[in-house]
């Protein structure tokens, strides 16, 4: 019997192990992948990049990590934080603690919490935390046909590991998110020909990412506890200056400036934290959304393209807006073509390609599936999780998700979830977030001395409907996205993060911590 279960070796999982370690817990992690590093290890798609500058997506618990490690670049790409992360199991020795290619199917909770593996193997422990990432299940491919294709095809999100030989092919990409911006341009530069296959188009800035300035590193190391502090105390926990004014206080010229400086400055924050009121006033996002529109002109050369390329939709920054290297230039390529398949659905993968229902075919010898994620929920619900009175977590949140702060669920003593719905999550700079998380139930732990926890119905309640009111008072259920679950059939339509910031959602959670874990029920 162990105190902990621990499930998933991501950036949640190796810190969780390293934290309750440190109470003297004896923890496990059950990890289903071949290897450490969540996310970063199954989503190798070429391209593959994180969206928050590395110095800031990285472990703060550690000064002497933070010291020793240099990123090569202002944003990490995908090898790199993966290197990152298996050193941080060297460096902390947590392998030793950690079970690969062990996928958890089922978990039970009687007293204690009884973990099922896809083997059979069954391990009991006193709390389970589930570390199982926002964007770990991938959506299945929802067009027919599938089987029927000769050529290759992959998910992005389960990329293998030998990578993908595109020369000379003839490849399509389904899918314009944050994976299919990121991976289409350097594919292009590869295939014979790319066809993009656009339902909808996307919200993208150029990341100006390049080497990191050896006095960059040094500067940033100088005053990192600083700069950390900076970013637990801002809304998404990306160190900014906070914006002062709405867009539509200042005059047309002077919010162009603004916007400009933000378009250059190669940040997710760059024009979404340049006002106050952008992500909650529709007359001010629009002042940034054409704006951004206006650059997809500038860079576009065909119109009828940029037309297609500009997201009219949603408005800017309610779908997670990606930073690009080149991805609008690609499209003047005479070797890539942009597909709408709004107006013209996929009808079905043939044996040799895809063809619309319009009846257009695209002969293709390899296929790209960028087509995102059954996001926040999928990893949770995906195990057969059943708490004290039997009920699942599935069927409990067949309407949506209900968490007390995203941290646990009513009837489901013991059990945590790391960024869980409900939480600021997938808003957010994950590593802040999932830091905070995991101190804080490991502070939980060790005022609970092994008793048992549970979040009450009532408290529940209560955070739910709060989550839902801070995210009906923004702009965000104004789109069809993952955050929303709708680009997942059939899942309810609930705005699944806490959108009311990293820094007010921190003082919440140390408030209820303080108040002796006020809205759970603590027995034993
Ligand atoms: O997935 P997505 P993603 N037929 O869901 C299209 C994080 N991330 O993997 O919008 C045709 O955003 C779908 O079209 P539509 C980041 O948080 C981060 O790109 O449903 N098209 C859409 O265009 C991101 O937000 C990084 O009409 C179909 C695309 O596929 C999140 O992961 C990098 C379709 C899916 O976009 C998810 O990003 C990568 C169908 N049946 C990812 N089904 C970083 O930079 C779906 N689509 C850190």
């Amino acid at each position: 019997m162990y105190d902990a279960i621990i499930v998933g070796a991501g950036l949640s999982g190796l810190y969780a192990l390293h934290r309750l370690r440190g109470l003297g817990l004896r923890a496990k992690v059950f990890e289903a992948a071949g290897g450490v590093g969540g996310t970063w290890h199954w989503n190798r798609y070429p391209g593959a990049r994180c969206d928050v500058e590395s110095v800031d997506y990285s472990y703060s618990f550690s000064p002497e990590l933070e010291q020793e490690w240099d990123w090569t670049e202002k944003f990490p790409g995908q090898p790199e934080i993966l290197a990152y992360l298996e050193h941080v199991a060297d460096r902390f020795d947590l392998r030793r603690d950690i079970l690969l290619g062990t996928r958890v199917v089922a978990a039970r909770f009687d007293g204690g919490w009884h973990v099922t593996t896809e083997t059979g193997e069954r391990v009991s422990a006193r709390y389970l935390v589930m570390a199982t990432g926002c964007l770990s299940v991938p959506k299945p491919v929802e067009v027919d046909g599938l089987a029927s294709f000769r050529g290759e095809w992959h998910h992005t999100g389960r990329w293998p590991h030998e990578g993908v030989d595109f020369t000379g092919r003839r490849v399509g990409v389904v899918g314009t998110g944050s994976s299919g911006i990121q991976s289409i341009p350097v594919i292009a530069e590869q295939a014979g020909h790319l066809t993009v296959f656009q339902r909808t188009p996307n919200f993208s800035l150029p990341a100006y990412n390049g080497p990191l300035a050896p006095e960059t590193r040094r500067a940033v190391k100088a005053a990192y506890g600083l700069r950390r502090s900076l970013a637990r105390q801002t809304h998404s926990g990306i160190p900014a200056e906070p914006a002062v004014q709405s867009a539509l206080e200042v005059g047309h010229e002077e919010r162009l400036a603004r916007y400009q400086t933000g378009w250059e400055r190669g940040s997710l924050v760059g024009i979404l934290g340049a006002y106050t009121d952008l992500l909650i006033d529709r007359a001010a996002n629009d002042t940034a959304a054409e704006f951004v529109r206006s650059k997809i002109r500038e860079l576009v050369e065909d119109p009828a393209d940029a037309e297609l390329l500009s997201p009219r939709d949603h408005p800017f920054g309610t779908k997670r807006p990606c930073l690009d290297s080149g991805y609008f230039e690609t499209f003047n390529r005479d070797d890539v073509t942009l597909v709408d398949v709004r107006e013209d659905p996929i009808a079905e993968i043939t044996a040799n390609g895809l063809r619309t229902t319009g009846g257009s075919e695209y002969e293709l010898d390899t296929l790209v599936f960028a087509t995102g994620f059954d996001a926040m929920t999928g990893a949770l619900t995906a195990v057969d999780i059943r708490g004290a009175h039997g009920r699942s977590l599935r069927e409990t949140w067949e309407a949506g998700p209900r968490t007390y702060l995203g941290l646990a669920a009513a009837g489901f003593p013991n059990l945590f979830t790391v960024t869980g719905p409900g939480s600021p999550s997938v808003l957010s700079n994950m590593v802040v977030s999932i830091e905070q998380h995991v101190d804080w139930i490991a502070d939980c732990l060790a005022f609970l001395e092994g008793r048992t926890i549970e979040a009450t119905e009532a408290a529940q309640e209560a955070w739910t409907a709060h989550v839902r009111d801070v995210g009906a008072a923004t702009l965000y259920p104004a789109a069809d996205s993952w955050y929303m679950g709708a680009n997942v059939p059939g899942k309810p339509r609930v705005f699944m993060p806490y959108a009311g910031g990293v820094a007010l959602y921190r003082q919440l959670c140390d408030e209820v911590a303080a108040k002796g874990y006020e809205g759970f029920a603590i027995t034993g």
